[in-house]
């Protein structure tokens, strides 16, 4: 009888409301972000600090067996940080407090590998401790990275470790204070130390760590806690398939619970997937995720700082970005710089909203209340909102600035508490009594970012031309961003011809080749010109009309490679590994592992190391991971001079530097033992030499 007159019930009610405007809230549309998970996403940006062993050994992963000796930063001041994080405006900071080596930057009680013994504060000392003491005091909130493979550990790929595991976890979400995420880096298993065995470790990441209890567990110790991994088990957060900082155009914040998530899931999330599960952009400020010396010239800079928050935050991911500590235990000034002027850039960009002041209308509200009406989007409140009627998954809203008015960027957002619903939005600028289309764009989500030459109107247009369900829109922005001219790219072919290239259309190039800082007197670029042998070339961009310079792009060049040649092949392609192309690629497919390249360097040198840079296209075979090299005087007698790992090559497929002692040689031998795709194929992009 009750389940007949609760149907009759509502029946009537449809039955009243039909043919009326509804005037209640629009249901959820698909899966909808835990308290957790929303409140990760408004902190929009945060930093990574990567600090270990590795920064003493000039390594990206440790092995397990480096000296805990080599721990001792003397000038470490985690205030420091926390400071330039602060000033950068992040709202977090997440502490490698293990990494692949196994080390602990606090003294674990369950292993010896740690700052407990390391001659650092006479072993008194503990980085995390003061990572969240200091964070304290800047009002960030700290995060923990907590490596899962761990290549010290004797127990490592044995059901042992995974209560090692987990009573290291216990121990970082127990001491510390409230702890906003937990990052479970997807490398696991391979090479190791492993307590002294020295050998190959496979687990398999979706099931060795069962994730599941180890996600109660850290549940229950923090339960404001947001989860990452990229290790087999769907956390609270998505990697997004690259380091190096763009999430794609299209992003949905959905993925499927369970189920493979391949590369473009990642990338794009899932339009119907049946989890909230949002992607955050992480990327160093430096090619590398730990401190290399060689890399102080090639810190981020403003400009491309820029590209990658319109390619993160402005794409509906968050931003976390890396700082490599020094081994003094300090942030590089040069990457202090970076971070905090890109802060002001961010704030520059987007301090005013040029909509706020507008007048503002729809071309549906849902209800004849203001409750949802157009006001809603331009009332600076998250949690009010703009709403249609259900049926209408088309409208637009129109914004009059009642007088011309300049901008070049469009930002909305969604109310994502009722789902991510928008396929596709167009934006358009009333420009002399017409509609003219400034940009078109897929998905909106919690945040969207829309550049576009600047334009004068006097009105705008949003509109929503596809959604999944009734657009809410919580929040819309109109600015005007200050332009940046990009640093120059500086490049050398084989004949020693120096080439100077931007994106930006227009700029006049400045260079120095005596290492000082190029301004609009130095040397005017003209076109390619020669510079043998060892030189660095400064090089800025430089836009005559606004008297603005780019920053300073800097390469150094070794010896020149004019009578370098690759042995034993006449394939011509083969050339394409030394003609300064980081885009063009040569791959040996038709031998088998270990596979040899062989360079005549046309003369006797004094070698100091190698670098290699891989096919830049990391799902392409034939990137080495593991390798020997060797040096010879006349191409009939070697010697081994190094051999290792290049580690994390495939995920960061930077110039890998390899030094060795000092030797003379004319020949060199790179050999590609192993690669990432596991079969024969050995691929480069670039190979160069260190000189003395
Ligand atoms: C990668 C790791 O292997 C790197 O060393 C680094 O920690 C980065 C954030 O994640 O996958």
């Amino acid at each position: 009888m009750t389940k007949y007159f609760l149907f009759g019930i509502v029946l009537t009610a449809s039955i009243i409301l039909s043919g009326c405007k509804q005037t209640k809230a629009p249901a959820p549309c698909g899966p909808v972000p835990t308290e957790n998970q929303l409140r990760w996403q408004e902190m929009e940006y945060y930093s990574f600090v990567h600090f270990s062993l590795n920064t003493y050994t000039d390594q990206s992963w440790g092995f397990g067996n480096e000296d805990v000796n080599l721990f001792n930063p003397k000038e470490l001041d985690c205030r420091q940080w926390a400071r330039i994080c602060k000033e950068a405006g992040m709202k977090g900071i997440i502490i490698t407090a293990k990494h692949h080596c196994g080390f602990c930057l606090w003294p674990s009680k369950y292993t010896e590998y740690s700052v407990k013994n390391a001659p650092w504060k006479d072993g008194k000392g503990d980085v995390v401790r003061e990572m969240a003491d200091a964070c304290k005091e800047y009002g960030l909130k700290l995060g923990i990275y907590l490596s899962p493979w761990d290549r010290n550990s004797k127990d490592y790929g044995k059901p042992e470790y995974i209560t090692y595991f987990r009573n290291q976890l216990t121990e970082l979400l127990t001491n510390y204070g409230e702890i906003f995420e937990v990052w479970f880096d997807g490398a696991n298993g391979g090479d190791g130390y492993y307590g002294g065995a020295n050998e190959t470790r496979k687990i398999d990441r979706t099931t060795y760590y069962d994730w599941k209890n180890t996600y109660a567990m850290i549940r229950k110790l923090q339960p404001n806690i947001v989860i990452w991994n990229d290790g087999g088990d769907r956390g609270d957060l998505r990697w997004v398939g690259t380091e190096e900082g763009y999430v794609g155009e299209t992003n949905w914040s959905l993925l499927n619970a369970t189920g493979d998530v391949p590369w473009n899931m990642l990338h794009y999330g899932v339009e119907n997937g049946n989890a909230w599960v949002p992607a955050e952009v992480n990327t160093s400020i430096r090619p590398e995720w730990f401190y290399h010396p060689n890399e102080d010239s090639k810190v981020k800079t403003v400009p491309q700082l820029m590209e990658i928050y319109y390619n993160s935050i402005g794409h509906n991911g968050s931003l976390l970005l890396n700082f490599p500590i020094m081994p003094n235990g300090l942030i590089h000034p040069t990457d202090e710089k970076m971070a905090v002027d890109f802060g002001k850039a961010v704030k520059e960009s987007f301090d005013v909203n040029l909509a706020e002041n507008a007048k503002i209308e729809a071309s549906n509200i849902r209800g004849s209340a203001n409750e949802f009406g157009a006001a809603n989007a331009i009332d600076k409140d998250k949690d009010t909102y703009w709403a249609t009627d259900d049926d209408v998954t088309t409208a637009s809203l129109t914004i009059d600035f009642d007088k011309p008015t300049m901008f070049n960027r469009f930002m909305a957002q969604e109310y994502i508490r009722l789902g991510q619903r928008v396929k596709a939005f167009t934006v358009e600028a009333f420009v002399d009594g017409n509609w003219k289309e400034l940009a078109k764009a897929t998905t909106i989500g919690y945040k969207r970012v829309l550049r576009f030459p600047s334009v004068e109107a006097t009105k705008v247009r949003f509109n929503i031309t596809d959604s999944k369900s009734c657009p809410v829109i919580s929040n819309i922005g109109i600015y005007s961003a200050p332009v940046f001219l990009n640093t120059p790219s500086i490049a050398r072919n084989q004949s020693g011809e120096i080439s100077i290239t931007t994106n930006d259309i227009g700029p006049i190039f400045y260079y120095t080749l005596d290492g000082s800082e190029p301004t609009p007197e130095s040397n005017q670029y003209a076109g390619p010109f020669q510079a043998d042998g060892k030189v660095e070339v400064n090089a800025i961009a430089y836009d005559p009309a606004s008297a603005k310079s780019s920053p300073v792009g800097k390469e150094t060049f070794d010896i020149s490679k004019k009578g370098w040649k690759i042995v034993g092949t006449d394939d011509e392609n083969a050339s394409k590994i030394l003609d300064g192309d980081p885009l063009s690629v040569w791959h040996q497919r038709d031998k088998k592992m270990p596979v040899d390249l062989i360079i005549d360097l046309g003369s006797e040198q004094n070698l100091l190391g190698f670098k290699y840079l891989p096919d830049q296209n990391k799902w392409s075979s034939g990137i080495i991971t593991t390798f020997k090299f060797s040096v010879s005087v006349d191409n009939i007698n070697w010697k081994l001079v190094d051999q290792g790992e290049f580690s994390n090559i495939k995920n960061n497929p930077v110039w890998q530097s390899k030094n060795f002692s000092p030797v003379n040689a004319r020949y060199i031998k790179l050999q590609a033992l192993k690669n990432t795709s596991g079969d024969d194929v050995a691929g480069y992009a670039e190979i160069d030499a260190i000189t003395n």
